[in-house]
């Protein structure tokens, strides 16, 4: 009897170690043309490019709201913003959903999320969790525990959040199959990175996107107001780091007393030596400042530069502790039996119009990287153009551990696509809908559609449309509403566009959508 008992248990303990763990490692405004599998003349991500060489790399995976808590609520939910109720970054997520994470664990998942998590409510669905709280911190960050307090924590934002995650595989029930989510703040604004990367990217010079110096001329409404300037609105002593002591007597670029305040709050979070270091590094830029006193184009040149020396050198913090997860799960004989996911909750605009952020429908922030390894599974470097969308992580999830996925999900499983059982998935066009119209960055909301070809957008607020083929056009600058030969493809899509609205049972803006204010022309 104590045999049988024995074998049960020795049975169970093998069918359940059967199925695959999951590692989803989300990094924070991490744009695709930052990691080398991806594009190459930027920079350079050994590690995460290993998950793409040893997996599958998706160049076309697309967000529906792009910005932070709206995708990470998605992500939980399989749902667009408007059904899982957040719609912007301050909306707080309602922690009684039921949730991917919760449907995991009934299924005998262990569940773990460490990191940046940005829904404001309790993490729920998790058997641990430790959490950044709002946006966190790059240096000595707090984090919040599962007993409600909060601790800072000594180091570097990326290094604690793997070291917390590694040390939670090191000591989780070894009998059951485990998700972990391991969201990382890098590298997000302000983008602070460590001495050791700023020591290796502050010399380096980047290449200049072809829209760099682009203005706003001949743009709708939208493009008018927003306030994405790397030039304008990026900040020279946050942002940039520049010490406000070099600004003083140059009257267009001298810093109100908070950005003051708060360049040396940033400062003053960095443990000595290293904080004279940095600063001392920086320093330099304050000096060419002060000897150039640039304006327009030329002050745009440097700020570029310096936006993207800042941001890679995050990004390598990222790619470094990538590496670390790998080797874990070599060192431990998990690479066979896990798959590891690596992405971010947006894109992010590097340059491109001359801007930083995202939120828009472009491209730009509307697609975000994917790429994932699952041995066995998915053959080694395989490239997929299939469009796929952050409401299929959820599916996709639940499909690759054995369970059904609700039909309240509105996403799909895109495990016939990472597999190589389907090309694309029956899904000819995905639905955008962006709501949060705030001090930062004042996006005006819009809705929309992306298709194969074509992507329509709707401004509601101003009524404006904009249509573009992104097959002519991939970096969507050419506006085609009003073009005469696209008028048959602007009502085709407006008629799609209304029925994925209604399809996916979003009620805003209702009814029939008006054509748009009329040519001046
Ligand atoms: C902060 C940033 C914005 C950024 C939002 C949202 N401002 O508010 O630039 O768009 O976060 O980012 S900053 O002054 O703090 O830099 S998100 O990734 O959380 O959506
Ligand atoms: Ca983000």
């Amino acid at each position: 009897m104590r045999w049988l008992v024995f074998c049960l248990f020795v049975s169970s303990v093998t069918a359940a170690q059967k199925r695959p763990n999951i590692i989803y490692i989300m990094s924070d405004d991490h744009d695709a043309n930052a990691i080398s599998a991806y594009n190459k003349k930027l920079t350079s991500t050994p590690n995460i490019d290993r998950i793409a060489n040893e997996g599958i790399l998706l160049t076309r995976c697309f967000v529906g709201n792009s910005i932070c808590s709206p995708a990470r609520a998605t992500l939980l939910t399989g749902q667009h913003s408007h059904k899982n109720g957040v719609k912007d970054n301050f909306t707080h997520f309602d922690s009684s959903r039921i949730t991917m994470p919760k449907l995991l664990q009934q299924t005998g998942y262990q569940t773990a999320l460490i990191g940046k998590w940005h829904l404001h409510s309790y993490p729920t669905g998790f058997d641990y969790w430790k959490i950044l709280p709002g946006q966190g911190q790059y240096f000595e960050p707090a984090f919040i525990n599962m007993t409600g307090d909060t601790v800072v924590q000594h180091g570097y934002a990326s290094n604690i959040i793997t070291d917390e995650a590694l040390s939670w595989l090191d000591r989780r029930d070894k009998t059951k199959p485990f998700v972990l989510f391991l969201h990382h703040k890098a590298p997000h604004r302000y983008f602070f990175p460590p001495l050791t990367y700023i020591e290796q990217f502050h010399k380096k010079t980047f290449p200049e996107p072809a829209t760099l110096y682009a203005d706003t001329t001949g743009h709708g409404s939208a493009w008018r107001i927003q306030t994405m300037s790397i030039l304008t609105v990026m900040k020279l002593c946050s942002d940039l780091k520049v010490d406000p002591k070099y600004l003083d007597d140059i009257p267009w670029l001298k810093p109100d007393s908070a950005e003051v305040v708060y360049y040396n709050a940033i400062m003053d979070r960095i443990p000595q030596p290293d904080r004279d270091k940095i600063k001392e590094i920086y320093s330099e830029r304050g000096k060419l400042l002060q000897r150039l006193k640039p304006k327009g184009k030329e002050l745009l040149k440097w700020k570029y530069q310096w936006y993207m020396q800042d941001y890679l050198a995050c990004v390598a913090s990222v790619d470094e502790n990538v590496g670390r997860v790998l080797k874990y799960l070599d060192e431990n004989d998990l690479t066979k039996n896990t798959m590891v996911i690596y992405t971010s909750d947006q894109g992010m605009y590097l340059g491109e119009n001359g801007w930083f952020d995202k939120r828009f429908m472009y491209d730009k922030s509307m697609r975000t990287a994917l790429m994932i390894r699952w041995p066995g599974h998915i053959r080694p470097k395989t490239i997929s153009d299939a469009m796929v969308q952050n409401i299929d992580f959820a599916p996709t999830f639940l499909n690759v551990t054995g369970s059904d996925v609700p039909t309240w999900m509105q996403g799909v499983s895109f495990v016939p696509i990472i597999t190589g059982k389907k090309k694309s998935l029956d899904r000819p066009y995905l639905y955008y809908h962006y709501y949060e119209f705030s001090t930062d960055h004042t996006v005006i909301p819009h809705l929309g559609l992306r298709g194969e070809r074509y992507k329509l957008i709707y401004f509601y607020t101003v009524n404006e449309w904009e249509l573009y083929d992104l097959k002519n056009d991939p970096n969507e600058q050419h506006n085609l509403i009003r073009s005469p030969s696209y008028q048959e493809i602007f009502s085709q899509m407006k008629k799609e566009l209304i029925k994925l609205r209604d399809h996916y049972d979003d009620h805003e803006p209702a009814g029939e959508l008006p054509d748009g204010t009329p040519s001046k022309k």
